[in-house]
């Protein structure tokens, strides 16, 4: 039986669709949206009671937080995304988590500065200051990437998508990422790989 994913393209939930894309997971999308009620129905808040988007179910089995399910869908579902070694295994905890609480606040302050305020209402130095926040997580990164293809090393893995599908949208709203030559070099390999193209098609058609 297929995964079901619940969310929209647009939301969180295009991380797990990566995952399944670049993993060879069968999955049904449930659209579901914040917007109409539909995470507030009892049967979703089953699923998340957060009420948020996205939440997986595997044949009963409800999940919420998308980068662990992301751990779930790499370690039990997909092919080629998870280390085969305990210290990979390490490494993937560490960036994930990294991810979640390095990461993505400074992120999302800067999505709310672009993308969730209205252009009129945008302020240049509110964005900069924002931008100026992902300078210590990006510099980390750039640091761990000098003389690395990936995080875990040759290889692509569920880490390199875990921190990347963070900034995905960012990413393709052309913010600068080229003074992180390292992380330039390596989101621009992520996000060319097939499976992310195809989900980034998906969310541009969201
Ligand atoms: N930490 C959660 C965050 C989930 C989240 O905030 N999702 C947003 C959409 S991307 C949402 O459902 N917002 C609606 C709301 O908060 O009511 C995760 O990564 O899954």
């Amino acid at each position: 039986m297929a995964l079901k994913i619940y969310g929209i393209p647009r939301s969180r939930a295009i991380r797990n669709i990566w995952a399944c894309e670049e993993g060879g997971v069968a999955y049904d999308l449930v659209p579901t949206l914040w917007t109409d009620g539909g995470t507030r129905t009892p049967e979703f808040l089953r699923i998340n009671p957060n009420g948020t988007v996205p939440a997986l179910e595997d044949d009963g089995f409800p999940m919420f937080e998308s980068l662990a399910m992301n751990l779930y869908i790499a370690k039990h579902k997909a092919k080629g995304l998870w280390p085969a070694d305990p210290h990979g295994e390490g490494q993937v905890f560490q960036w994930t988590l990294w991810a979640a609480t390095e990461l993505e606040p400074a992120n999302i302050g800067y999505v709310v500065q672009t993308v969730y305020t209205p252009p009129e209402k945008q302020d240049p130095a509110a964005i900069a200051a924002a931008w100026e926040k992902m300078h210590k997580p990006l510099g980390v990164l750039d640091g761990h990437l000098a003389g690395r293809a990936h995080l875990l090393g040759d290889g692509f893995t569920i880490a390199d998508l875990n921190v990347a599908a963070i900034v995905m949208g960012t990413w393709m709203n052309k913010a600068d990422f080229s003074p992180w030559k390292n992380t330039h070099a390596w989101l621009a390999r992520c996000f060319g790989r097939p499976a992310a193209q195809k989900t980034m098609a998906m969310r541009s058609a969201s």
